[in-house]
């Protein structure tokens, strides 16, 4: 792949870089993204699954899926996308903040990370908010109990019309703040205020770039996009940083 000298020479001077990231990133480790061809939102409906409502209604149902889409998380290894991002910051300050549940940034190696919807590998005591991560991955039971106070226990993510953690989106937007280049890797966009970290970085000063299979709601900020999969994207961009800082 070619970059360009502007981008080249950006990455030359940069000191801080920012990794904002969705689903697309996760899709070459077989997990499936929301909006994409064979996306999640296309079979079920977010409001009855990703949401309180959905939860209350239908507690058993919603817990299995989660169990479900855990196993695939449990089943999927980081790839190239997630490994190029932990090694760059052997040769940067970086830091990911992601819109994905799947911890898959944590296992590749990343050391600064901003969880904006949660992580689906830990749970919580929707009334008293023990945690409680000792589910059985295979366990096909129901939605299990609080044993501290017998409550619904609920996944540790961030369900449509929720509030995000307070200390994770002040923490991305505070790397938005400062960073040299955002990149914005397989995320659609379309997900507020999670999609506001790009803008911010933007209005900030930071060059864009957009890594994506396709052109999205983010590539009228990109000052560069780069559209094709992102393990292979982010593979060549660490080994022109690695032949950069060869030569400076
Ligand atoms: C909030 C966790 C307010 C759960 C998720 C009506 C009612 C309530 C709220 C709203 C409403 N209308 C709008 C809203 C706001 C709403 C929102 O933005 N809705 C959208 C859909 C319009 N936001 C919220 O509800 C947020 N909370 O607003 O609270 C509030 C205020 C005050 C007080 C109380 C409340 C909370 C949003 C968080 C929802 N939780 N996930 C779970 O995962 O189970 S969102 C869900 O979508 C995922 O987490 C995902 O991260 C997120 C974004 O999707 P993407 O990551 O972008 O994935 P997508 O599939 O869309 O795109 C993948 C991309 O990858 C594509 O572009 C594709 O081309 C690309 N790709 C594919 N393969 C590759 C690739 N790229 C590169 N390489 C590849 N190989």
């Amino acid at each position: 792949m070619e970059f360009s000298t502007k981008f080249i020479n950006k990455l030359k001077y940069a000191k801080k870089l920012l990794f904002f990231t969705g689903a697309g990133i996760s899709a070459e480790s077989g997990i499936s993204t929301f909006r994409g061809v064979d996306g999640i939102w296309n079979k079920m409906k977010p409001e009855e699954l990703a949401s309180i409502d959905g939860f209350m209604k239908n507690p058993d149902i919603v817990w299995q899926w989660y169990q479900h889409r855990r196993q695939i998380v449990h089943d999927s290894k980081p790839n190239a996308g997630h490994l190029s991002i932990a090694e760059l910051e052997n040769y940067y300050d970086v830091t990911v903040v992601t819109e994905n549940v799947d911890n898959l940034h944590r296992r590749a190696g990343s050391s600064k990370i901003f969880e904006l919807h949660g992580n689906i590998e830990r749970n919580y005591c929707i009334d008293c908010k023990a945690p409680f991560n000792d589910t059985k991955l295979n366990e096909e039971s129901g939605n299990p109990k609080c044993k501290e106070c017998g409550g619904r226990i609920r996944p540790d993510v961030v369900w449509f019309g929720e509030m995000l953690p307070q200390d994770q989106f002040s923490g991305g937007q505070s790397s938005a703040e400062s960073s040299d280049i955002c990149f914005v890797v397989g995320t659609s966009g379309l997900v507020y205020p999670a999609a506001y970290i790009p803008i911010e970085a933007k209005q900030a000063g930071a060059f864009i770039v957009e890594i994506n299979i396709d052109y999205t709601e983010m590539s009228r900020f990109a000052d560069e996009s780069f559209i094709g999969k992102s393990a292979s994207i982010l593979t060549e961009l660490l080994a022109e940083v690695k032949r950069i800082k060869a030569t400076t």
